[in-house]
């Protein structure tokens, strides 16, 4: 169920020429489940009326969580509701909290995820992610990650930009950070909603009742979860995405003994749509649906902790952290939900900063600008890495002088990464920066020699 907050906005479109556009081939029985039952409901103000016993005591939304910790199982005593009575209070307190959509799927409801997770593990399409593989057991099967679960309420939280976020692309001294990453860490801010959330359903849910929350750093898979209760599809760009919430959304999970009534799977609504195939930079999409992550500038600029390869580095663009293009081309972002209150809105600095602003930080300038921010987990080096990427691909020559100033950074990642930008940026001034003796650092050593090979400086050198 979506919960709708677009009364200012005016009428919806209509919507049914992308139903009909629906691609043969990705429909109900791909996903392993029988798309039947009614669509998951849109909960309006009106809800609150259909309940048939008013809340008792103090309100849902308004209940103080007790417990409730990342995994951990939690009871409360309360005086039960039905299922279904539990379900509306939930998805009315879901709403009160912020969240644009809830549904709920048993946890066996995404047979095909494990087979299809096993063979994006033995493509290596997960590069350097060995905690993927590491619990791809529990990742692939809800059902072995806490056995005693017998639902999982899944919940969209809506962090959709002001701004379309494929302008920046055009301001080469500026650098592009990924919508999800301008404002506070999502992780610390949907899991405290997600807490305060499971502490209101125990409240009623009896106390006999567990839960345990989570939020993309378990080995769950959310966004076949997300489809199964019925919240949207994943669509080719393997992202979740719903006809009423657009695919800005981040995701997070409730698991819980209690029986809810489940929803009914969404089915793709792609249809003849390839948008996001065709924007992606790097080619990271082998079909619909699948995603090499290797290839994904997301994984490279985060995710990858050593030299970024060569063949990417010219398709980054500057892009410093993730990516967004595949999610800013969706044709359902028209429907997007309004992010949740100012919860999501981008911190200035993040919006359009300069790239010498970045490169001016020392270690301690990191980590104080982004303190509370996901960019603070990649940590200084890395940082300077796509920086320094972001200044080679830049064409700007007001920026030689801070390129040439991490040349012979103390960081291996940060001096390698210079060789690079420089012999982008002023390939003529290379020779006369390389060290008499080779670097210390193998990569950086094997940077410098392909650095002076590409630009002829080697010869010039000799
Ligand atoms: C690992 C990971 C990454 C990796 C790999 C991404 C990926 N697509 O797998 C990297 C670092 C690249 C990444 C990038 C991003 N991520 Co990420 N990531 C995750 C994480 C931790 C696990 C995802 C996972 O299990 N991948 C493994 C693959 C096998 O699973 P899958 O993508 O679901 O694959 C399915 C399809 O391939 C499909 N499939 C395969 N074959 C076929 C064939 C057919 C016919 C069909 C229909 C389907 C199909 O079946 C698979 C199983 O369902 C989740 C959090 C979580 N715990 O779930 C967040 C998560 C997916 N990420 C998120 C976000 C926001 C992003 C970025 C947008 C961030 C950014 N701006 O840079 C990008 C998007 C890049 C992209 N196009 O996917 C959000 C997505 C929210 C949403 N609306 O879906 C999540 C859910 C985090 C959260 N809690 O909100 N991420
Ligand atoms: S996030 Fe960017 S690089 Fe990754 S798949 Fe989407 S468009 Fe491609
Ligand atoms: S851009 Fe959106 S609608 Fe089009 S194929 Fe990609 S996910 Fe589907």
């Amino acid at each position: 169920m979506c919960f709708p907050r677009r009364a200012a906005r005016g009428p919806r479109p209509p919507r049914r020429g992308f139903q009909r556009a629906a691609a043969p081939g990705f429909g109900p029985r791909d996903l392993g489940r029988r798309a039947s039952g009614p669509r998951p409901r849109v909960i309006s103000d009106s809800a609150h009326t259909a309940l048939r016993h008013p809340p008792r005591g103090t309100s849902l939304p308004h209940l103080a969580p007790r417990r409730t910790g990342d995994g951990a199982a939690t009871r409360r005593r309360a005086i039960p509701l039905d299922p279904a009575q539990l379900k509306t209070r939930l998805a009315e307190a879901a709403r009160a909290e912020g969240f644009a959509a809830m549904g709920v799927c048993r946890p066996d409801a995404i047979p095909e995820a494990a087979p299809r997770l096993a063979r994006f593990l033995e493509a290596g399409r997960h590069g350097d992610m060995g905690w993927m593989e590491a619990r791809s057991h529990w990742r692939g099967d809800p059902t072995t990650l806490w056995p005693e679960a017998r639902s999982v309420i899944m919940l969209a939280e809506a962090y959709t930009p002001a701004e379309d976020p494929l302008a920046l692309l055009e301001m080469p001294d500026r650098a592009s950070v990924s919508v999800y990453a301008r404002g506070p860490d999502y992780h610390d801010r949907v899991k405290k909603r997600l807490k305060r959330l499971a502490g209101a359903f125990l409240a009623e849910a009896g106390p006999e009742t567990g839960v345990k929350v989570f939020v993309d750093t378990a080995p769950v898979m959310e966004k076949p979860l997300a489809q199964a209760a019925g919240l949207g599809w994943q669509g080719k760009h393997t992202n979740l995405l719903g006809r009423e919430i657009g695919n800005w959304v981040f995701l997070g999970a409730i698991f819980t003994t209690a029986e809810l009534p489940a929803d009914a799977p969404e089915v793709s609504h792609c249809g003849t749509c390839r948008k996001c195939l065709d924007i992606c930079p790097t080619q990271a999409f082998p079909a619909p649906y699948q995603l090499d992550a290797t290839r994904c500038i997301s994984y490279l600029t985060i995710e990858l902790k050593g030299p970024i390869p060569r063949e990417f580095r010219p398709l980054i663009g500057n892009r410093i952290y993730g990516c967004d293009d595949c999610l800013a081309v969706c044709p359902w972002n028209k429907f997007a939900a309004e992010a949740s209150g100012a919860l999501y809105q981008s911190r200035v600095e993040l919006n359009r900063p300069r790239l010498t602003d970045f490169a001016a930080l020392d270690e301690a300038g990191f980590r104080e600008v982004f303190a509370g921010s996901p960019i603070k987990r990649i940590g200084h080096a890395r940082f300077l890495r796509n920086v320094l990427i972001a200044m080679g691909n830049s064409g700007v020559s007001e920026l030689i002088p801070w390129v040439e100033a991490r040349i012979d950074d103390p960081a291996p990642l940060v001096r390698g990464t210079a060789v690079w930008a420089l012999s982008r940026l002023a390939p003529g001034r290379l020779a006369a920066r390389a060290p008499a003796r080779p670097d210390p650092d193998p990569q950086v050593a094997e940077e410098w020699r392909l650095a002076l090979a590409e630009t002829g400086g080697a010869a010039r050198r000799a």
